[in-house]
């Protein structure tokens, strides 16, 4: 069925990264303002905004100490209602990032909480410790180290699934429950509409037995997708959203398709569409710091699993938490635009709606760290120390944590090639990428071979094209280095062809260039590196 969100692009937005407008070297929602009419003109519809919320950023917005407001540095509330209404203007809608499997701990709950005062008493997770003073069980947090915490002031441990000053709410507390649906309305009310929901499916925690030994996060089997977390959705849905035309993508910790069948069933409506990793960890071993190669077939049957098994679902390539795509499955120097554009090409021609995050429409690249130093990521630094308890030697601990780093992704948008890459003219919060003087977005708008006008083309291909929206996908072909796919409405058909690589490729198929990032006008079934193809078949 059609609906406005699947039509639309959604575009991301990491604010403290996005466009500063006074000079304190973090991006604002009035910085946002001012760059609407570039984000019209890439052609999206839909925005979303990381948190923006009060907090005092152990990880950056996503420990939220007050949920009804905007952070000082960030601007107001009514900055935020002006998003909003020029948003609107320009026919964007705009989503806001909804984290409520924790909180920081400097909510006024949490210090409640701590003081034993009512009605806040359990809205956390509090144990006593077990066989004198240890914590509660084995648990280990998505950040490394126990997922317990002692606090001195309660005589208790709090859970917290990630970092110590993000305490997991308590989600059997009816309160709770309350509250956040209060967050919700909130927020449909002055205008979102709909949520990006953090880490959604590890909210219930159905028992605190020991994990299993030896999984990467141990304890996981206790609280993913339990089914009071199923039901927990749908009573969002049933008692809020529903009374807004609103959507929800849901991220979702180590998902696999059976679990997001379900929780994207179009009957259930837990949630409309969600965001899983396995296609950005083909050439990982644990998660994402460790490498291993490439194969563009294994990238082809992840994605076909997802592309089948799901009838609608969230596609993306980047994240504030990923490393640029470029930089991970492109090639970030002598290919530098092809591959950018070969990517394009890729997430805009599967069948989902299409999530691009900042930058990405300019082709940025990873951030070029030197050391774990210039690092602000709280995740970067406790997995060096976890891996240095492991006696991981430096010089690999280096090597894979920056390739992976999330702040590769988290430095400024290069605007300009002017100082501080346009974004800020004070000293910005983490520094600007050095390529920027190439780089840049004024470099790329009237540039009409840019991989920011690349992407404006598909975008407005896709906006007026019903097969790359609706169609079904069928694989084709792989190999290590390429892949051929297939979309399909009502008997007409587009292939895509795709190269990962910097040799040149034969591939079996013919037909009319319908994009093609070489600029050919007819395809001799030779792919050049990190060629993209897509031709409408001949009928022979
Ligand atoms: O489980 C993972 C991979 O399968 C993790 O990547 C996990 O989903 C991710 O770390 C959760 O991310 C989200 O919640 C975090 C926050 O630090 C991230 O920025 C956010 O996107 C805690 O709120
Ligand atoms: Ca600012």
């Amino acid at each position: 069925m059609a609906q406005w969100w699947k039509d639309r692009v959604v575009y991301q937005i990491y604010p403290r990264s996005f466009q500063d407008s006074n000079g304190d070297g973090i991006g604002d929602i009035p910085g946002i303002i001012s760059r609407l009419e570039e984000l019209s003109k890439l052609g999206v519809g839909i925005l979303w905004l990381s948190p923006v919320y009060c907090s005092p950023d152990a990880d950056n917005g996503y420990d939220i100490s007050d949920y009804k407001d905007i952070d000082p540095k960030f601007g107001t509330l009514a900055d935020m209602d002006r998003l909003f209404q020029e948003a609107k203007r320009r026919d964007i809608r705009i989503i806001m990032d909804l984290v409520i499997n924790h909180t920081s701990d400097e909510h006024e709950w949490f210090r409640k909480s701590r003081r034993r005062e009512e009605p806040y008493a359990n809205y956390y997770i509090w144990k006593p410790a077990k066989n004198g003073g240890g914590p509660p069980n084995n648990w280990t947090s998505f950040f490394m180290g126990s997922v317990w915490e002692w606090d001195e002031r309660r005589g208790e441990y709090y859970l917290h699934l990630f970092d110590k000053k993000q305490p997991d709410l308590n989600w059997r507390n009816p309160r709770v429950m309350a509250e956040v649906k209060e967050i919700m309305r909130f927020w449909l009310t002055r205008g979102a509409a709909g949520f990006r929901c953090d880490v959604i499916n590890v909210l219930y925690k159905a028992s605190f037995a020991d994990g299993k030994r030896r999984a990467a996060v141990c304890g996981l089997e206790h609280y993913k997708s339990q089914e009071r977390n199923h039901e927990i959705l749908r009573e969002f849905r049933r008692d809020v959203l529903d009374d807004f035309d609103c959507f929800t993508v849901g991220e979702c910790a180590f998902v696999d398709v059976e679990e997001a069948r379900r929780l994207c069933d179009p009957k259930a409506r837990e949630l409309d569409m969600l965001i899983y990793f396995n296609h950005l960890e083909v050439d990982r071993r644990v998660a994402r710091y460790m490498p291993k190669p490439f194969s563009a077939k294994r990238l082809l049957g992840v994605l076909t699993e997802w592309q089948t098994e799901l009838d609608w679902n969230a596609v993306y390539l980047e994240n504030h938490d990923q490393p640029r795509i470029v930089s991970h499955y492109g090639d970030d120097k002598r290919y530098w635009a092809r591959s950018a554009k070969m990517l394009a090409t890729l997430e805009l021609t599967l069948r989902g709606t299409p999530f691009i995050y900042e930058g990405q429409e300019l082709g940025m690249t990873n951030a070029g760290f030197k050391s774990i130093g210039e690092l602000d990521d709280v995740e970067s630094h406790n997995i060096d120390d976890l891996m240095h308890s492991f006696c991981i030697p430096k010089f690999l601990r280096l090597k894979w944590i920056l390739l992976a780093s999330r702040d590769n992704a988290r430095t400024p948008v290069q605007w300009s090639a002017e100082e501080n890459a346009g974004f800020t003219t004070g000293k910005p919060w983490l520094p600007v990428t050095a390529n920027y003087r190439t780089i840049n977005y004024a470099a790329q708008d009237n540039d009409e071979d840019s991989v920011l006008n690349y992407y404006r083309k598909l975008i407005a291909l896709r906006a007026g094209n019903d097969i790359l929206k609706y169609g079904a996908f069928t694989p084709l072909f792989a190999n290590r280095r390429v892949m051929a796919y297939k979309r399909e409405l009502n008997g007409e058909a587009l292939t895509v062809m795709l190269s990962f690589s910097k040799q040149k490729a034969r591939v079996p198929y013919r037909g009319s260039i319908v994009t093609d990032n070489y600029g050919r006008t007819a395809f001799d079934g030779i792919l050049q590196p990190y060629e993209a193809v897509v031709i409408k078949e001949s009928r022979q």
